[in-house]
């Protein structure tokens, strides 16, 4: 069967860089990007654009009928900080979208689905600093229970009905190519452009504040890997842990300092409360296992690789 590809909230952080990545391995024509904006030209330039908002279940499964579909990629959805600012109407994006593009899988025989977790079903009560696949599930906030009922949602599907819904619990995402969409970890996206513009950073998350977090490239090659894996050696069917390395943003200063000047604040705002109910560290010996994941980057050499792309982007002189 050949491949099909649909990218809901294909405009966002993560859509940007997966779908290069996506078309490089399947081909332009074979990767149909959506999200909530109405297409223009420019959006066509790379290939098919659909104006879809997932809460439209109709048009959902009308556009994956009339494309062919053979794989959803769920990327549209309401990030952490934004959540808590309206619980309810994140609640409904996360999961009445989940479930539509379940259902519509299900519905018109779509052979797989890719949606994406979070370090944010963890709490508290999980562990008190590494995370491992069978920790328990505390989440604080919408965000992350949005998660965590999602992952369930997931393999109801799969049990139920044999979808083969795949996905990975993404720790904070750090890429050049879009802003961060509303997170509790954008300050490690910020941070990159405030320095190059301005040489300075206020940044929302205290100086000791230890998060998971991951340099783009290797999120994107995860999902290729995970969706590639062959299914009887997947023995995760909620979502994956994956982890590549944890920092602080007084680290994360540190390492920029070596490449330029930059003076830091820290102005902790209502996100500190979001981050300090998160993990330190995650253990990620099930991917490792099931389907031989292994991060490439760790903080010094994504920080060179991020200040290369965004300075040749800027023709900003580095030290
Ligand atoms: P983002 O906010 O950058 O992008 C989400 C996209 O969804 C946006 O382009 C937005 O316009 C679109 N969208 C919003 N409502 C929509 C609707 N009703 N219909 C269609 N599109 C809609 O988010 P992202 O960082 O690209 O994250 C994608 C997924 O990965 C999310 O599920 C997120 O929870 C998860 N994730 C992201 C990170 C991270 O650090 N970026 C970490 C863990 C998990
Ligand atoms: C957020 O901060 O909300 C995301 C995430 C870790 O899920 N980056």
């Amino acid at each position: 069967m050949k491949t099909k590809i649909l990218v809901t909230g294909a405009c966002g952080q993560i859509g940007t860089e997966l779908v290069k990545a996506l078309r490089k391995a399947h081909g332009w024509k074979n990767v149909i990007t959506s999200d909530l904006y109405p297409a223009t030209e420019g959006m066509q330039q790379g290939g098919l654009y659909l104006s879809l908002d997932v809460l439209n279940k109709k048009k959902l499964g009308y556009l994956v009928e009339q494309t062919g579909t053979t794989q959803i990629y769920h990327l549209a959805a309401s990030l952490s900080a934004i959540a808590e600012k309206n619980p309810v109407a994140a609640w409904e994006l996360n999961m009445r979208g989940l479930l539509n593009v379940l259902e519509i899988a299900r519905e018109k025989n779509v052979a797989q689905v890719f949606w994406p977790s979070s370090i944010a079903v963890f709490g508290p009560d999980s562990m008190p600093s590494v995370c491992f696949q069978n920790s328990k599930a505390d989440p604080l906030t919408v965000y992350g229970i949005s998660k965590m009922a999602g992952e369930y949602w997931c393999r109801y599907y799969k049990r139920n009905f044999g979808l083969d819904v795949r996905s990975l619990r993404y720790p904070g995402l750090v890429s050049h190519s879009a802003p961060a969409g509303g997170g509790t970890t954008d300050y490690a996206v910020d941070i990159f452009h405030q320095a190059i513009a301005k040489g300075s950073y206020t940044c929302f998350l205290k100086e000791n504040t230890c998060l998971p977090m991951m340099y783009m490239p290797d999120a994107v090659r995860a999902t290729l890997e995970l969706m590639a894996a062959p299914i009887e050696n997947l023995s995760v069917d909620t979502s994956y842990n994956i982890s590549a390395m944890n920092f602080t943003p007084a680290e994360l200063a540190a390492e920029l300092k070596k490449h330029m000047e930059l003076k830091v604040n820290y102005a902790p705002d209502s996100r500190q409360q979001i981050a300090d109910s998160w993990p330190l560290s995650i253990n990620d010996r099930q991917a490792q296992q099931d389907w031989g994941w292994q991060p490439h980057y760790d903080l010094a050499g994504m920080v060179k690789d991020m200040l290369g792309h965004l300075t040749f982007k800027e023709a900003v002189w580095l030290k």
